[in-house]
Protein backbone atom coordinates (compact mmCIF):
# COMPACT_ATOMS: atom_id res chain seq x y z
CA UNK A 1 0.00 0.00 0.00
CA UNK A 2 1.84 3.50 -0.76
CA UNK A 3 2.10 5.77 1.60
CA UNK A 4 0.43 9.05 1.85
CA UNK A 5 -3.57 7.79 0.93
CA UNK A 6 -5.87 10.53 2.81
CA UNK A 7 -8.64 9.79 4.69
CA UNK A 8 -10.70 10.80 1.46
CA UNK A 9 -9.12 8.07 -0.32
CA UNK A 10 -10.00 5.81 2.76
CA UNK A 11 -13.01 6.59 1.98
CA UNK A 12 -13.78 5.94 -1.21
CA UNK A 13 -12.10 2.61 -1.40
CA UNK A 14 -14.81 1.70 1.83
CA UNK A 15 -17.54 2.51 -0.63
CA UNK A 16 -15.86 0.53 -3.59
CA UNK A 17 -15.86 -2.54 -1.00
CA UNK A 18 -19.81 -1.88 -0.15
CA UNK A 19 -20.53 -0.99 -3.21
CA UNK A 20 -23.61 -3.41 -4.35
CA UNK A 21 -24.19 -3.05 -8.24
CA UNK A 22 -21.18 -2.38 -11.03
CA UNK A 23 -22.32 1.53 -11.57
CA UNK A 24 -22.20 2.40 -7.77
CA UNK A 25 -18.32 0.13 -8.12
CA UNK A 26 -17.19 2.10 -11.40
CA UNK A 27 -18.88 5.89 -9.15
CA UNK A 28 -16.36 4.47 -6.04
CA UNK A 29 -13.56 3.94 -8.56
CA UNK A 30 -13.33 7.47 -10.09
CA UNK A 31 -13.78 9.30 -6.68
CA UNK A 32 -10.78 6.72 -5.72
CA UNK A 33 -8.48 7.87 -8.43
CA UNK A 34 -10.05 11.66 -8.09
CA UNK A 35 -8.90 12.13 -4.25
CA UNK A 36 -5.74 9.74 -4.86
CA UNK A 37 -2.19 11.90 -3.72
CA UNK A 38 -0.43 12.06 -7.02
CA UNK A 39 3.27 11.51 -6.77
CA UNK A 40 5.21 8.45 -7.48
CA UNK A 41 4.44 5.96 -5.24
CA UNK A 42 1.06 5.93 -6.63
CA UNK A 43 1.55 5.19 -9.94
CA UNK A 44 1.22 1.27 -9.34
CA UNK A 45 -1.74 1.57 -7.45
CA UNK A 46 -3.45 4.14 -10.24
CA UNK A 47 -2.74 1.72 -12.86
CA UNK A 48 -4.14 -0.89 -11.06
CA UNK A 49 -7.63 1.28 -10.24
CA UNK A 50 -7.78 2.16 -14.01
CA UNK A 51 -7.41 -1.47 -14.90
CA UNK A 52 -10.53 -2.36 -12.55
CA UNK A 53 -12.62 0.66 -13.76
CA UNK A 54 -12.59 0.05 -17.78
CA UNK A 55 -12.95 -3.78 -16.96
CA UNK A 56 -15.85 -2.98 -14.78
CA UNK A 57 -16.87 -0.63 -17.79
CA UNK A 58 -17.32 -3.41 -20.21
CA UNK A 59 -19.12 -5.33 -18.52
CA UNK A 60 -22.48 -6.55 -19.85
CA UNK A 61 -24.84 -4.58 -17.35
CA UNK A 62 -27.46 -6.53 -18.19
CA UNK A 63 -27.04 -10.37 -17.24
CA UNK A 64 -25.98 -8.94 -13.80
CA UNK A 65 -29.56 -7.45 -13.45
CA UNK A 66 -31.12 -10.53 -14.44
CA UNK A 67 -29.61 -13.04 -11.71
CA UNK A 68 -30.56 -11.25 -8.66
CA UNK A 69 -33.69 -9.22 -7.32
CA UNK A 70 -32.45 -5.50 -5.49
CA UNK A 71 -34.25 -5.51 -2.86
CA UNK A 72 -33.21 -1.91 -2.69
CA UNK A 73 -34.61 -0.83 -5.84
CA UNK A 74 -37.44 0.83 -4.96
CA UNK A 75 -39.66 1.69 -7.72
CA UNK A 76 -41.06 5.06 -7.66
CA UNK A 77 -44.87 6.07 -7.30
CA UNK A 78 -46.69 9.34 -6.62
CA UNK A 79 -45.27 12.74 -7.43
CA UNK A 80 -41.86 12.62 -6.03
CA UNK A 81 -39.65 10.02 -3.64
CA UNK A 82 -38.39 10.74 -0.66
CA UNK A 83 -36.09 8.73 1.40
CA UNK A 84 -35.28 8.58 4.93
CA UNK A 85 -31.57 8.38 6.36
CA UNK A 86 -30.65 7.96 9.83
CA UNK A 87 -28.03 6.00 12.50
CA UNK A 88 -30.26 3.17 14.25
CA UNK A 89 -33.46 3.78 16.13
CA UNK A 90 -33.56 7.85 15.65
CA UNK A 91 -37.19 7.15 14.54
CA UNK A 92 -36.81 6.23 10.77
CA UNK A 93 -39.73 3.64 10.78
CA UNK A 94 -41.93 5.46 13.64
CA UNK A 95 -42.58 8.65 10.91
CA UNK A 96 -43.18 6.40 8.50
CA UNK A 97 -45.71 4.63 10.61
CA UNK A 98 -47.09 7.40 11.56
CA UNK A 99 -47.97 9.21 7.93
CA UNK A 100 -48.53 6.07 5.71
CA UNK A 101 -50.74 2.93 5.61
CA UNK A 102 -47.17 0.79 4.98
CA UNK A 103 -46.39 -2.16 7.40
CA UNK A 104 -43.34 -1.08 8.83
CA UNK A 105 -41.25 -2.29 12.22
CA UNK A 106 -40.82 0.39 14.87
CA UNK A 107 -38.91 -0.88 17.95
CA UNK A 108 -37.11 -0.10 21.11
CA UNK A 109 -34.11 -1.72 19.78
CA UNK A 110 -31.56 -0.83 16.69
CA UNK A 111 -31.21 -2.12 13.18
CA UNK A 112 -35.12 -3.17 13.51
CA UNK A 113 -35.30 -2.24 9.59
CA UNK A 114 -33.21 -4.27 7.32
CA UNK A 115 -34.81 -3.25 3.98
CA UNK A 116 -36.40 -0.41 2.33
CA UNK A 117 -40.23 0.44 2.74
CA UNK A 118 -41.83 2.70 1.00
CA UNK A 119 -45.45 4.04 1.79
CA UNK A 120 -47.49 6.96 0.46
CA UNK A 121 -48.06 10.83 1.90
CA UNK A 122 -51.06 12.53 0.95
CA UNK A 123 -50.37 16.55 0.56
CA UNK A 124 -53.81 18.10 -0.38
CA UNK A 125 -54.60 16.20 -4.21
CA UNK A 126 -51.29 14.71 -4.37
CA UNK A 127 -49.30 11.50 -3.42
CA UNK A 128 -45.70 11.54 -2.36
CA UNK A 129 -43.55 8.39 -2.17
CA UNK A 130 -41.86 8.43 1.80
CA UNK A 131 -39.39 5.75 1.78
CA UNK A 132 -38.11 3.48 5.83
CA UNK A 133 -34.81 2.59 5.23
CA UNK A 134 -32.19 0.67 7.48
CA UNK A 135 -29.82 2.30 9.63
CA UNK A 136 -26.42 3.41 9.02
CA UNK A 137 -23.50 3.85 10.97
CA UNK A 138 -19.95 5.32 10.94
CA UNK A 139 -19.14 1.80 9.97
CA UNK A 140 -22.18 -0.07 8.63
CA UNK A 141 -23.84 0.13 5.65
CA UNK A 142 -26.21 -2.55 4.39
CA UNK A 143 -25.08 -3.51 0.68
CA UNK A 144 -26.61 -1.79 -1.92
CA UNK A 145 -28.00 1.15 0.26
CA UNK A 146 -26.50 3.55 -1.41
CA UNK A 147 -28.51 2.66 -4.70
CA UNK A 148 -31.71 3.73 -3.08
CA UNK A 149 -30.31 7.40 -1.90
CA UNK A 150 -28.71 7.72 -5.61
CA UNK A 151 -32.23 7.04 -7.53
CA UNK A 152 -34.59 9.07 -5.09
CA UNK A 153 -35.50 12.58 -5.53
CA UNK A 154 -34.83 14.09 -2.31
CA UNK A 155 -33.22 12.62 1.21
CA UNK A 156 -34.32 13.14 4.56
CA UNK A 157 -31.73 13.29 7.50
CA UNK A 158 -33.56 11.57 10.83
CA UNK A 159 -32.11 13.42 13.73
CA UNK A 160 -33.20 12.08 17.17
CA UNK A 161 -32.98 15.53 19.46
CA UNK A 162 -32.88 12.84 22.55
CA UNK A 163 -29.40 11.32 21.53
CA UNK A 164 -25.72 12.68 20.13
CA UNK A 165 -26.78 15.02 17.47
CA UNK A 166 -22.93 16.11 16.41
CA UNK A 167 -22.51 12.19 16.02
CA UNK A 168 -25.83 11.63 14.03
CA UNK A 169 -25.29 14.99 11.95
CA UNK A 170 -21.36 13.44 11.24
CA UNK A 171 -22.65 10.16 9.79
CA UNK A 172 -25.29 11.33 7.96
CA UNK A 173 -23.05 13.93 6.13
CA UNK A 174 -20.01 11.87 5.58
CA UNK A 175 -21.97 8.69 4.14
CA UNK A 176 -23.52 11.41 1.83
CA UNK A 177 -20.41 13.86 0.84
CA UNK A 178 -18.15 11.15 0.38
CA UNK A 179 -20.34 9.01 -1.94
CA UNK A 180 -21.34 12.80 -3.83
CA UNK A 181 -24.82 12.01 -2.80
CA UNK A 182 -25.30 15.93 -1.82
CA UNK A 183 -25.83 18.91 -4.24
CA UNK A 184 -23.29 21.36 -4.11
CA UNK A 185 -23.73 24.57 -5.07
CA UNK A 186 -25.58 25.01 -9.09
CA UNK A 187 -23.79 22.33 -10.53
CA UNK A 188 -24.36 19.12 -9.25
CA UNK A 189 -22.32 16.48 -10.54
CA UNK A 190 -23.25 13.78 -12.89
CA UNK A 191 -22.20 10.39 -14.13
CA UNK A 192 -21.50 9.35 -17.98
CA UNK A 193 -24.55 8.98 -18.71
CA UNK A 194 -25.59 12.37 -17.84
CA UNK A 195 -27.67 11.40 -14.65
CA UNK A 196 -27.76 13.45 -11.96
CA UNK A 197 -26.00 12.18 -8.88
CA UNK A 198 -26.39 14.18 -6.27
CA UNK A 199 -29.72 15.02 -4.49
CA UNK A 200 -31.15 17.39 -2.16
CA UNK A 201 -31.50 16.70 1.43
CA UNK A 202 -33.11 18.22 4.54
CA UNK A 203 -33.62 17.13 8.27
CA UNK A 204 -36.48 15.82 10.25
CA UNK A 205 -35.11 16.11 13.80
CA UNK A 206 -37.63 14.48 15.94
CA UNK A 207 -38.42 12.94 19.72
CA UNK A 208 -38.98 16.47 20.00
CA UNK A 209 -40.97 15.55 23.26
CA UNK A 210 -37.76 14.11 24.65
CA UNK A 211 -35.36 16.24 23.48
CA UNK A 212 -31.75 17.23 25.01
CA UNK A 213 -32.65 21.11 26.37
CA UNK A 214 -31.04 23.68 23.21
CA UNK A 215 -30.53 20.59 20.94
CA UNK A 216 -31.90 21.98 17.57
CA UNK A 217 -30.13 24.90 18.43
CA UNK A 218 -27.00 23.03 18.21
CA UNK A 219 -27.74 21.01 15.39
CA UNK A 220 -28.11 24.31 13.41
CA UNK A 221 -25.11 25.62 14.41
CA UNK A 222 -23.04 22.53 14.10
CA UNK A 223 -24.68 22.33 10.36
CA UNK A 224 -22.90 24.32 7.69
CA UNK A 225 -25.01 23.89 4.76
CA UNK A 226 -28.34 25.64 4.89
CA UNK A 227 -30.59 22.67 5.24
CA UNK A 228 -34.29 23.24 6.07
CA UNK A 229 -35.09 21.81 9.39
CA UNK A 230 -38.33 20.22 10.59
CA UNK A 231 -39.09 19.63 14.25
CA UNK A 232 -41.50 16.88 15.09
CA UNK A 233 -42.56 13.86 17.73
CA UNK A 234 -43.90 11.31 16.12
CA UNK A 235 -44.50 10.41 19.59
CA UNK A 236 -46.87 13.62 20.10
CA UNK A 237 -47.63 14.23 17.19
CA UNK A 238 -46.03 17.87 17.52
CA UNK A 239 -45.04 18.96 13.53
CA UNK A 240 -46.42 15.83 12.04
CA UNK A 241 -48.86 17.67 9.97
CA UNK A 242 -46.59 20.15 8.87
CA UNK A 243 -44.48 17.39 6.83
CA UNK A 244 -46.76 16.54 4.03
CA UNK A 245 -46.58 20.52 2.97
CA UNK A 246 -42.40 20.00 3.95
CA UNK A 247 -41.97 17.77 1.48
CA UNK A 248 -44.00 18.59 -1.69
CA UNK A 249 -42.39 22.58 -0.78
CA UNK A 250 -38.89 20.77 -1.06
CA UNK A 251 -39.70 18.36 -3.71
CA UNK A 252 -39.97 21.51 -5.50
CA UNK A 253 -42.58 20.17 -7.97
CA UNK A 254 -45.72 22.30 -9.36
CA UNK A 255 -49.50 20.67 -9.87
CA UNK A 256 -51.35 21.42 -13.46
CA UNK A 257 -54.59 20.60 -14.32
CA UNK A 258 -55.05 19.69 -17.74
CA UNK A 259 -58.85 20.91 -19.62
CA UNK A 260 -59.97 19.38 -23.03
CA UNK A 261 -60.98 22.48 -25.19
CA UNK A 262 -64.39 23.54 -24.32
CA UNK A 263 -64.80 20.76 -21.58
CA UNK A 264 -64.12 21.57 -17.37
CA UNK A 265 -60.97 21.42 -16.43
CA UNK A 266 -59.90 17.33 -14.82
CA UNK A 267 -59.31 19.11 -11.24
CA UNK A 268 -58.90 15.27 -9.65
CA UNK A 269 -55.72 14.15 -11.19
CA UNK A 270 -52.56 17.14 -11.57
CA UNK A 271 -49.91 16.30 -13.56
CA UNK A 272 -46.87 16.91 -11.32
CA UNK A 273 -43.93 18.44 -12.98
CA UNK A 274 -40.74 20.19 -11.84
CA UNK A 275 -40.68 23.63 -10.72
CA UNK A 276 -40.54 25.83 -13.91
CA UNK A 277 -41.58 23.78 -16.55
CA UNK A 278 -43.30 25.47 -19.43
CA UNK A 279 -46.17 24.80 -21.54
CA UNK A 280 -43.88 22.81 -24.08
CA UNK A 281 -42.66 20.61 -20.80
CA UNK A 282 -45.82 19.54 -20.07
CA UNK A 283 -47.39 18.81 -23.72
CA UNK A 284 -44.40 16.67 -23.61
CA UNK A 285 -45.16 14.70 -20.50
CA UNK A 286 -48.92 14.36 -22.16
CA UNK A 287 -47.64 12.85 -25.51
CA UNK A 288 -44.10 13.29 -26.65
CA UNK A 289 -45.55 12.78 -30.41
CA UNK A 290 -47.88 15.27 -29.98
CA UNK A 291 -45.70 17.69 -29.03
CA UNK A 292 -44.59 18.76 -32.17
CA UNK A 293 -48.13 20.07 -32.76
CA UNK A 294 -48.76 22.38 -30.01
CA UNK A 295 -50.45 25.41 -31.76
CA UNK A 296 -50.87 27.46 -28.47
CA UNK A 297 -52.32 27.01 -25.14
CA UNK A 298 -54.71 28.36 -22.99
CA UNK A 299 -54.07 29.17 -19.23
CA UNK A 300 -56.29 30.10 -16.03
CA UNK A 301 -53.88 30.75 -13.15
CA UNK A 302 -50.71 33.00 -11.50
CA UNK A 303 -50.02 35.70 -13.72
CA UNK A 304 -52.31 35.75 -16.61
CA UNK A 305 -55.97 36.42 -17.07
CA UNK A 306 -57.92 34.03 -17.41
CA UNK A 307 -58.10 32.05 -20.36
CA UNK A 308 -54.81 34.02 -21.59
CA UNK A 309 -53.20 32.04 -24.40
CA UNK A 310 -49.80 31.03 -23.74
CA UNK A 311 -46.48 30.69 -25.62
CA UNK A 312 -44.58 27.23 -25.73
CA UNK A 313 -41.69 28.72 -23.40
CA UNK A 314 -44.66 30.11 -21.09
CA UNK A 315 -43.42 29.15 -17.40
CA UNK A 316 -45.72 27.42 -15.46
CA UNK A 317 -46.85 27.46 -11.79
CA UNK A 318 -48.63 25.56 -9.13
CA UNK A 319 -52.39 25.25 -9.95
CA UNK A 320 -52.80 26.43 -13.06
CA UNK A 321 -55.18 24.89 -15.88
CA UNK A 322 -54.41 24.32 -19.26
CA UNK A 323 -55.98 23.69 -22.16
CA UNK A 324 -53.74 22.75 -24.59
CA UNK A 325 -54.30 23.40 -28.73
CA UNK A 326 -52.44 20.89 -31.30
CA UNK A 327 -52.79 21.31 -34.98
N1 LIG B 1 -40.30 9.64 22.83
C1 LIG B 1 -40.24 9.39 21.51
N2 LIG B 1 -39.85 8.16 21.08
C2 LIG B 1 -39.80 7.94 19.75
C3 LIG B 1 -40.11 8.94 18.79
N3 LIG B 1 -39.92 8.43 17.56
C4 LIG B 1 -39.53 7.16 17.75
N4 LIG B 1 -39.45 6.86 19.05
C5 LIG B 1 -39.04 5.58 19.66
O1 LIG B 1 -37.68 5.31 19.28
C6 LIG B 1 -37.48 3.92 19.06
C7 LIG B 1 -36.90 3.69 17.67
O2 LIG B 1 -37.84 4.11 16.71
P1 LIG B 1 -37.83 3.56 15.21
O3 LIG B 1 -38.82 4.38 14.47
O4 LIG B 1 -38.00 2.08 15.19
O5 LIG B 1 -36.34 3.95 14.79
P2 LIG B 1 -35.59 3.63 13.41
O6 LIG B 1 -34.80 4.83 13.04
O7 LIG B 1 -36.55 3.12 12.39
O8 LIG B 1 -34.61 2.44 13.88
P3 LIG B 1 -33.81 1.39 12.94
O9 LIG B 1 -34.81 0.70 12.07
O10 LIG B 1 -33.14 0.49 13.87
O11 LIG B 1 -32.85 2.19 12.15
C8 LIG B 1 -38.86 3.26 19.26
O12 LIG B 1 -38.93 2.74 20.58
C9 LIG B 1 -39.83 4.40 19.09
O13 LIG B 1 -41.04 4.21 19.80
C10 LIG B 1 -40.50 10.23 19.29
O14 LIG B 1 -40.78 11.18 18.55
N5 LIG B 1 -40.53 10.39 20.66
MG1 LIG C 1 -36.57 1.34 11.39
Amino acid sequence: MPANLTPEYFKAEKWFRAAATTEEKILALERMLAVMPKHKGTDHLKADLRRKLSKLKEAPVKKERAKHIDVFHVPRSGAGQIVLLGTPSSGKSSIVAALTNAKVNVADFPFATSAPVPGMVRFEDVQIQLVDMPPITADYLAPGQVGTYRNCDLIAMVIDLSADVQEQLGICLDFLESRNLLIDGETPAVDGQGNILAKRAFCICTKSDIAEPGALGTLKKLCKRRFKFVEISAETGTGLEELPAAFFRLLDIIRIYAKPPGKPADMTEPFTMPAGSTVMDLATAIHRQLAEKLKFARIWGTGVYDGQNAQRNHVLNDKDIIELHFS
